[in-house]
């Protein structure tokens, strides 16, 4: 038996980042955007355990798209959840198709194919986190993937009306947020307005005090950051010794490499004032950034390490 869902303030779970503390009010009425393209919206609340209720923050907690909701959409979309259970082999997405569902990992594991000259190509894979299927219910188009269950696992999924209703609120909301900023970014110098756009709604906040060290050499890196305000130093260590090898200012990107070359964090990137950064994750950057991606492979070739610097 499942008890009526809980208010969010009552579940003893963190917030995802961004969403703590945030006071502000719900607007009475979605988006003009939203408005255009939508019918009535009602309200889903499909009654789930406190430890179902957990389960789904917990799974969401990480999630770029969940981080710009205020407390009420918050809710609003993980009232409207259901548990899904996957076996090994079965197709939750096919390419091509109408979207119906967004669907966010509990835990599985997932393989991610587009067909390619009529061959199906792997192209990504989720272990144990993330979610997928936004981009139909967002862009109002075709599946763009197919998405193939690899274990037994729990999805958690959410209905296209809920998701549209409280995402392109916020998606719209976010766009005008990081318009300009993404038009002085010089990397993204050759992108469309629209292409920006798409780049706009998969980046999120984030904030970080004088001192903080942003990424940790020999980390796993599943991020790229954009600087909106603020500066850095990337320090690598050689013999016990730290030594600075780079520095960052506002447009600028760190974080790439990782995720060009699939390799560990080669540096430590540390904020010498406090720092405003738009972070996109490995999905997002490959789907959207494949262009500039080439532009950056180039570049880190010309990065120095600690030790050819110190033989100067
Ligand atoms: P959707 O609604 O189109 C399929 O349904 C989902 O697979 C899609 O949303 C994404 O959430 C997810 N390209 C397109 N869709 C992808 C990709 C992807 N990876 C995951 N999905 N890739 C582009 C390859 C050129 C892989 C990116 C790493």
């Amino acid at each position: 038996m499942t008890s009526p869902a809980k208010p969010l303030s009552m579940l003893s779970v963190d917030l995802p980042a961004g969403l703590a503390g945030k006071q502000r009010a719900r607007r009475p009425s979605v988006s003009a955007e939203a408005d255009r393209t939508e019918k009535k919206f009602t309200k889903i609340v499909i009654p789930k355990s406190d430890e179902a209720m957990k389960r789904i923050l917990a799974a969401t907690k990480k999630s770029i798209l969940f981080s710009g909701l205020d407390p009420q959409q918050y809710q609003d979309i993980c009232d409207a959840m259901s548990e899904v259970k996957v076996s090994p082999g079965e197709y939750v997405i096919k390419q091509n198709e109408t979207g119906d569902f967004f669907y966010v990992i509990d835990h599985g594991h997932f393989d991610v194919f587009k067909l390619e000259g009529g061959e199906q190509k792997k192209v990504f894979e989720y272990n144990q986190e993330g979610s997928f299927g936004e981009l139909a219910l967002m862009y109002n188009c075709p599946r763009a993937a197919t998405v193939q269950a690899t274990k037994d696992g729990v999805l958690w999924k959410v209905d296209r009306e809920t998701f549209r209703h409280i995402i392109i609120d916020s998606t719209a909301k976010k766009r005008k947020h990081y318009e300009e900023f993404l038009e002085t970014v010089p990397i993204l110098a050759n992108l469309s307005k629209q292409e920006r756009s798409l780049v706009a709604d998969c980046l999120e906040t984030v904030k970080f005090n004088e001192g903080d060290v942003v990424i940790r050499e020999g980390d796993r890196g599943d991020q790229v950051y954009f600087i909106l305000r603020g500066n850095a130093i990337a320090t690598q260590t050689l013999n016990d010794k730290t030594v600075q090898v780079g520095t960052m200012k506002e447009g600028e990107y760190f974080g790439e490499r990782s995720l060009i070359t699939r390799e560990p964090r080669a540096a430590n990137v540390v904020c010498v004032t406090p720092m405003e950064c738009a972070a996109m994750d490995r999905s997002a950057f490959e789907r959207l950034l494949g262009d500039c991606k080439e532009i950056m492979a180039r570049q880190i070739k010309s990065y120095k390490t600690a030790a050819e610097i110190q033989q100067k």
